[in-house]
């Protein structure tokens, strides 16, 4: 799907809103910072970042609550100009990739995706399902409900109109969970999406998870694939700084695999790379947490061990 010269175009968006700890808008800078646009041209990719993207002029000065939706206008604005970005990109033929920033970003991302390629499928590598809805959340974090906006359950809102239906449930996969909140799990079951939580990686490994993702979401591997990868899939040993780490999480190898499986289908369209919080521990785990950041992009994008 993406034309040679391949070209990736980075999406960097320092953007906190869906959540509440300060920092995370720094992820997408520490990254630039880091090398990370340089790894990929070593990799062959012609790279086009055109400077992070400034929310500035989308303003928060007056953004009440709507319901239990915490910074919903703001939020709103964002994603949707996120959408538009991605979009734009897509459109162009290139490869998209979005660094966050919170995961309520994704619904901007996967908007983009959809409005080139309808007939994609999302893969996503996460602690946490993401799926809220207004009625399931008891945090009101928008970051923990993207996934419900795009596939149009809930409650609507008239500030998320112009948020599209765009993903149905047999197009969804995840890998990685080990904290689901109640109201999801019912949510996950009464939609039918296929999940791989830890204890499946433990059961079966993650070469058979990943196999088994990608024979649900795209069985004739023909799909253009959406990867939205959340640092907090990592366990916190591997990548400490991010707001909300969970005990239990895929190690380096696993995260780096599914990045590396997904390169092979020569299928991938679009990948986020989300929740790097430099400001969350010590200047060691920042680092660490960074490279391994960049490390999983390198990996999607076709390094290989040999
Ligand atoms: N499920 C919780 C909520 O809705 C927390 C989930 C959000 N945390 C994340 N997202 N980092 O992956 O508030
Ligand atoms: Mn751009
Ligand atoms: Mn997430
Ligand atoms: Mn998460």
């Amino acid at each position: 799907f993406i034309p040679e010269p391949k070209t990736a175009a980075i999406v960097g968006c320092p953007f906190s809103g869906g959540q509440p700890r300060l920092g995370v808008d720094q992820g997408p800078i520490h990254l630039v910072k880091a090398g990370l646009i340089g790894q990929l041209e070593a990799l062959g990719w012609k790279v086009n970042f055109d400077g992070h993207h400034q929310f500035e002029e989308i303003s928060a000065a007056n953004d009440p609550p709507i319901g239990i939706l915490k910074n919903p206008r703001l939020v709103s604005r964002v994603t949707q100009s996120v959408a538009q970005a991605v979009g734009a990109h897509a459109a162009k033929g290139e490869l998209p990739l979005t660094l966050g920033g919170d995961h309520s970003l994704a619904m901007g991302t996967i908007s983009g995706t959809f409005s080139k390629y309808p007939d994609a499928c999302v893969i996503w590598i996460d602690a946490h399902a993401d799926i809220n809805t207004a009625e399931s959340t008891g945090s009101g974090n928008i970051h923990g409900m993207p996934v419900s906006f795009l596939l149009g359950i809930g409650s609507k809102f008239e500030e998320f109109s112009w948020v599209k239906p765009v993903l149905s449930p047999e197009r969804l996969v995840y890998i990685g969970l080990r904290d689901v909140d109640v109201g999801e799990k019912q949510i996950l079951r009464d939609n039918k999406i296929k999940a791989f939580s830890m204890h499946e990686v433990d059961k079966y490994g993650i070469g058979k998870v990943v196999e088994m993702a990608l024979d649900h979401v795209n069985p004739n591997r023909d799909r253009p694939i959406h990867l939205s990868f959340d640092v907090d899939a990592l366990d916190p040993s591997v990548a400490p700084s991010t707001g909300t780490p969970v005990r239990g999480g895929l190690t380096f190898r696993e995260g780096h695999y599914i990045c590396e499986t997904i390169y092979e289908t020569g299928l991938l369209v679009a990948m986020d790379l989300m929740e790097v919080n430099p400001s969350l521990a010590d200047e060691a785990s920042v680092q660490q947490t960074v490279a391994v950041g960049c490390s999983l992009l390198r990996s999607a994008l076709g390094e290989t061990l040999l």
